[in-house]
Parts: structure tokens; C-alpha cells; sequence
């Protein structure tokens, strides 16, 4: 069953909802939101990684992201009964996050950036996003090249598992991404999209994450608060050739297309699952 992931940025600056959640309270009512609306898990990011994004120090992000994963986690009254994952490759900010109670360490440098994040992994037992990215977020779009697409992001992505799992971090608790968007053309997220049955031969869950991202923009001459549509298009699609898990800002919308697409498929009741990190 496809599992959602709703995006929860307490940024100023992500490319499609930066400053809208930048306080706890806001950010955390927004979480709850999307858990009613039926996400099945919570990412939470305090640094954007859109192309040109102002780096942010740990104490930084670590003040944006902690009290809104402490609030999540509970024991309070805003606690959400689904797991949270924290959306960072530096382990001083995922620490404090997994102290909090989040259970899932979303790395979108697939523990390339910080040398500490997987051991800090292996120690917690915790799940872990590997997802490929051609270059940084500051030089990713320029001009990204590939022999074939997905040949290069398989084998990137099982040479990161192989990193992961000689560290300690138990291959069960793997899930891997083609970052879409990150370090790719338009034609390269259409070909990723279009052959992600080719990642399964990784035989972890594949995440994807299309939501409101500009080669939607790029297709349909969208800005980015118009983009709903792509992106539910690109979610159902990207399900029917593959992704475990879709990382999506719209729950609600992406929510009702899976269950139909899914019933379609004749791949569940149609009800959403639970996530198991
Ligand atoms: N995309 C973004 C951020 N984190 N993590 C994974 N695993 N996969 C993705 O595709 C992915 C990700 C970018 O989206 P968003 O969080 O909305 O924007 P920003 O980075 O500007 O905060």
C-alpha cells in the first residue's frame, strides 16, 4: 500500500511554502493537518535545498525543527500518532530530533555530508532516506549530464546502501530516492518517473517526492502554487511504476487520487496504510 509522507518545512525559504509554518505552533498545527487529511508519516526540514538556498547552521535548524518534532512526538496535546521523519544531513539537528521521538533521518546527501549521521544511525536504529543528488543544492541545476539516468542513480543508490548498511544501519531500515529535481533536467525526472520499476532491483522502499517542483512548472508553465495538478498526475504515475512512498505537500488531493488509482490497481482496499519506519 503506498504510503503518504507530508512535508512539514519550517524554513523561510522552501521553494513552494517557505515562512508559512516558521513557528512551532503553526507548523505543528499544520502537521496535524495533514495527519487528519491522511498522512501516514510527517517530514519535517529545517533547511531548504532549493537551488541557491541559504545554508543554515545546526543551532539554526536545530531551533526551527526541535520544538515542532517535540511537539509531534509528544507527550503533549499536539502529538500525532504517526511516525515523523526529520529531513537533514547533519547529525547534531537529526540527534535532537530523534531524542524528541522522530523515528526516520531523511538525508538528502544519502550520508555523504556529515561523517557522524551514520553512526548516529546505527547507534539509534532508526530508518533512514538515501536519496541521490547530482552535485549540491547550490550547483545541482547546472547543467546536470548522464549516461543513462537510471543506471547512475541505481548504482549511486546501492553503493550508498552498501555504505549505509557497512556502518551499521540494518538494510531493513532503508528506503532509497531518485531526487527528482535534484541535479536533474526535466527529461532526466521524466525518464526516473517513467522506469522506477528499474530501482526496485534495490529492494528497499522507493520514495518520491514531485510536489509542486518546477520541471512541473517547466511542462505546464505553472507557478508554483498552481501546480496541484502535475503533481497529482506525477504521484499516481509514479505509484503505478513503483514508489512505495510519496513525499507530497497536498495530502488531501494526492490522498483521494491514490485510493482511486489504487483501486484501480486492485492493489488494497483503497484505505490508506500505516507506515512502518
Ligand atoms: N525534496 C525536497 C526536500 N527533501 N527529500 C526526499 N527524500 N525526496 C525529495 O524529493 C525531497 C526531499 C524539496 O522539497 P521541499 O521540502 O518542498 O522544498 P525545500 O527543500 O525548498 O524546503
Amino acid at each position: 500500500m503506498t504510503q503518504l509522507m507530508g512535508i512539514v518545512n519550517v524554513t523561510p525559504d522552501s521553494f513552494s511554502d517557505g515562512g508559512r509554518f516558521l513557528d512551532p505552533e503553526g507548523a505543528i498545527e499544520h502537521a496535524r493537518e495533514l495527519v487528519a487529511e491522511g498522512a501516514d508519516l510527517l517530514d519535517v526540514g529545517g533547511e531548504s535545498t532549493r537551488p541557491g538556498a541559504r545554508a543554515v547552521s545546526a543551532a539554526e535548524e536545530i531551533e526551527r525543527v526541535g520544538p515542532v518534532v517535540e511537539g509531534l512526538c509528544g507527550p503533549g496535546a499536539g502529538a500525532v500518532d504517526v511516525p515523523v521523519s526529520i529531513d537533514t544531513a547533519k547529525a547534531a539537528v537529526a540527534e535532537v530530533a530523534l531524542d524528541a521521538g522522530a523515528e526516520m533521518v531523511n538525508d538528502v546527501t544519502a550520508l555523504r555530508s556529515d561523517p557522524e549521521l551514520a553512526a548516529l544511525c546505527a547507534e539509534r536504529g532508526c530508518g533512514v532516506v538515501l536519496m541521490h543528488m547530482k552535485g549540491t543544492p547550490r550547483t545541482m541545476q547546472e547543467a546536470p549530464e548522464y549516461g543513462d539516468v537510471v543506471d547512475e542513480v541505481r548504482a549511486f543508490l546501492a553503493e550508498r546502501i552498501e555504505f549505509a548498511t557497512a556502518r551499521g544501519i540494518a538494510e531493513g531500515r532503508i528506503w532509497v530516492d531518485p531526487g527528482i529535481g535534484f541535479g536533474k533536467t526535466v527529461d532526466h525526472n521524466l525518464e526516473l518517473l517513467r522506469r522506477l520499476s528499474e530501482l526496485r532491483e534495490l529492494g528497499r522502499p522507493i520514495v518520491v517526492g514531485t510536489s509542486r517542483k518546477s520541471f512541473i512548472g517547466k511542462l505546464t508553465g505553472r507557478e508554483v502554487g498552481e501546480r496541484l495538478g502535475g503533481t497529482i498526475a506525477s504521484n499516481v504515475l509514479a505509484l503505478h511504476t513503483g514508489a512505495d512512498v510519496l513525499r507530497v505537500h497536498d495530502v488531501a488531493q494526492v490522498e483521494q487520487a491514490v485510493r482511486v488509482a489504487e483501486a484501480i490497481r486492485g492493489r488494497g482496499s483503497g484505505q490508506p496504510g500505516r507506515a512502518s519506519t
